[in-house]
């Protein structure tokens, strides 16, 4: 008897094992606290883009995020690892697109929004920092978001996942399959990889982060998790003027 109860335990673990395989690509549900910068951003209630909280009242996402939306239009929810509910949910009084975003090439795939009321920051909301630098080549890094779990299913998670990868050189990465294939990295981006670890649809605007700074933002990639493909994010550290001076225009008005 209590050997086939240990049996049938053994048997659900390896189950659960086999099926958190599957998670963002290849990660794993986290608490809000181990990434307590990341917010969701949502459209009418509905998650569409990750983003972080560079102050109380300033949020940095992606620019393909926020291409043709209307402040109105949005809120984001700090403060939980649940998408659809907990934490602090803000409207958004003004966003700001790099001016040069190009929707073709994806380069300068960086946004900000300011919220209409700060947020209270704490253990569960907390500002991520700016890099000092561009990270390094092969840097530890770990990226998050309520993105879809694989590319080919439609699986949508309603905990936030993370998981761990490895800074890759723009130089070592436009010589990947993207340069094979006529893509264009340029040293705006930075990309990231690690086994079959990736970000993925849903993800976009949200942190890639190392040594608790953020480096990157989620950008593009050939499908999620496909080989010779690593993921793309927006290089942050060539952006720190930028963010300064757009952070002064959007606080001043
Ligand atoms: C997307 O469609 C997307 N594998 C984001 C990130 C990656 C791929 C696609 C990276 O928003």
């Amino acid at each position: 008897m209590r050997i086939s109860y240990l049996f049938l335990l053994l048997l659900l673990f390896s189950t659960m094992t086999v099926l958190d395989a599957n998670r963002i690509v290849n990660g794993v549900p986290i608490d809000i606290r181990e990434a307590p910068w990341q917010v969701s951003i949502q459209k009418y209630g509905f998650h569409f883009c990750g983003g972080s909280i560079l102050s109380s009242q300033i949020i940095v996402t992606a620019a393909h995020c926020l291409i043709n939306m209307d402040a109105k239009t949005l809120s984001i929810r700090a403060g939980s690892r649940f998408w659809k509910n907990g934490g602090q949910v803000m409207k958004v009084a003004k966003i700001k697109a790099h001016d040069g975003f190009s929707p073709k090439k994806y380069l300068n795939d960086i946004a900000l929004m300011r919220l209409a009321r700060p947020l209270k920051l704490g253990p569960l909301a907390q500002k991520i920092e700016l890099p000092t630098s561009v990270p390094s080549d092969g840097s530890g890094a770990s990226v998050s978001g309520w993105g879809l779990l694989k590319a080919e299913s439609r699986e949508r998670p309603t905990i936030l996942q993370a998981v761990k990868l490895r800074i890759m050189d723009y130089r070592k990465c436009q010589k990947t399959k993207y340069g094979q294939n006529g893509y264009l990295i340029s040293r705006q981006m930075i990309c990231a990889s690690l086994n079959s670890n990736d970000a993925c649809q849903g993800d976009s605007g949200g942190p890639l982060v190392s040594r608790k700074r953020l480096v990157g933002i989620v950008s593009w990639g050939k499908g999620c998790a496909s080989l010779g493909f690593p993921g793309v994010y927006t290089n942050v550290a060539y952006y720190l003027k930028w963010i300064s001076t757009e952070i002064k225009k959007l606080t001043n008005c």
